[in-house]
């Protein structure tokens, strides 16, 4: 069996608990800290923000140091990096959007942080800089059209691919939607979306998506179906599992602790297929959680995820599901009808295969 690699970003248990509302409610957690508790706790890798490392602002040296200790300890404690991206949301330079900004030197500025991000991951052997333009959208749509914002987005896209061309890298790029949150409304909203948009780049082809399930049921979408699309187009170059209420602000709830059975078939999808990318996390461990805590929060993470999927495992094996898998392959047939018309009407047995799979997942089979 494929040897799944579960990751995270450095992000989500360096996360405080603080939210819009109250201040943090846990002691700061450093990036090797997070690095090695991590690896201590069932992670073979991470993703992360250059700036979860290094400090906007910090001098070379210290970059150059921190690079070199994120390194070592990688060595030694057995993680790898398997995407980077850059904090270009939090700074109030950014704060109506980095690529898409309505200032110029503003937009010249984002390019200048993801730039510098990108020699980050490369030196973290990251394959993948993933980007979650989180500030790339809009309140006031008088302020901009949003054709203008996809133009500047697209040639910050082609900008980068380009940086990394030339720089050599080993590196992919990918595109993170959300439908809102921090702005009103997001440019590039879903997977679907950011396919269209990538295919008017100059280079579509080192280009892909990192569906998220919580962005997803945020639009009121069906995660797997996302997912799916990524799939369909080649372009599933990374996903982000949580959990999350559909249509709601972005909750980032720990894998499984939501939406059981849309979690279930994104499970399902990705081991039918058997895809070779990092399962990896994007959810924040709750407010009231203690620091201690953190590490049940990864643990937690990785078990739903390896418990769906041994539930992915008794589905197939299910003789039940497969006499109905069975009979549903079978009218796939362009056989004419001989009956004369005088056949009984398909009887459909979906309340019965969605009985099943409810029986599967609460351990009541
Ligand atoms: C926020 C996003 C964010 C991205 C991250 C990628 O809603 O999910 O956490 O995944 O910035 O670099
Ligand atoms: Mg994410």
């Amino acid at each position: 069996m494929m040897k799944r690699i579960f990751s995270f970003g450095l992000w989500t248990v360096m996360h405080r608990g603080g939210d819009p509302f109250g201040q943090p409610t846990r002691a700061p957690l450093d990036p090797l800290q997070a690095m090695s508790g991590l690896a201590a706790h069932g992670a073979q890798a991470f993703e992360l923000h250059a700036e979860d490392l290094i400090a906007p602002g910090s001098q070379d040296a210290e970059r150059d140091r921190l690079i070199r200790e994120a390194r070592g300890l990688m060595e030694d404690v057995g993680i790898i990096c398997v995407a980077c991206g850059s904090d270009v949301f939090s700074d109030p330079v950014f704060r109506d959007g980095g690529l898409a900004s309505n200032e110029a030197r503003v937009r010249r500025q984002a390019i200048g942080r993801y730039k510098a991000a990108i020699d980050v991951g490369h030196l973290l052997n990251a394959p993948l800089f993933n980007i979650w333009g989180g500030r790339d959208g809009a309140e006031v749509d008088a302020s901009r059209s949003p054709l203008d914002a996809l133009k500047r987005l697209r040639d910050g896209f082609n900008e980068l691919a380009d940086y990394i061309a030339r720089q050599g890298y080993n590196m992919r790029l990918s595109i993170e939607p959300k439908p809102n949150e921090p702005r009103g409304d997001l440019y590039l909203s879903t997977v679907g979306h950011v396919l269209g948009f990538i295919a008017r780049l100059d280079h579509p082809d080192g280009v892909g998506v990192v569906p998220e399930l919580a962005h997803a049921a945020m639009a009121g979408l069906n995660p797997a179906h996302e997912v799916a699309h990524a799939l369909y187009a080649g372009k599933l170059y990374g996903i982000h599992l949580n959990g999350q209420r559909p249509l709601r602000f972005d909750q980032d709830l720990r894998f499984g602790a939501a939406s059981l059975k849309d979690s279930f078939f994104v499970v399902k999808l990705l081991e039918e297929e058997a895809w070779p990318g990092p399962r990896s996390f994007d959810a924040r461990p709750y407010r009231t959680t203690d620091e201690q805590g953190v590490w049940q929060f990864v643990e937690g993470c990785i078990r739903a995820y390896q418990i769906l999927a041994e539930k992915v495992q008794q589905y197939h094996d299910d003789p039940e599901v497969q006499h109905l898998l069975a009979e549903i392959a079978s009218w796939d047939t362009e056989e004419p009808d001989d009956t004369g018309g005088a056949s009984a009407p398909r009887v459909f047995a979906y309340e019965q295969l969605d009985h099943v799979v409810f029986e599967i997942l609460t351990g009541t089979r």
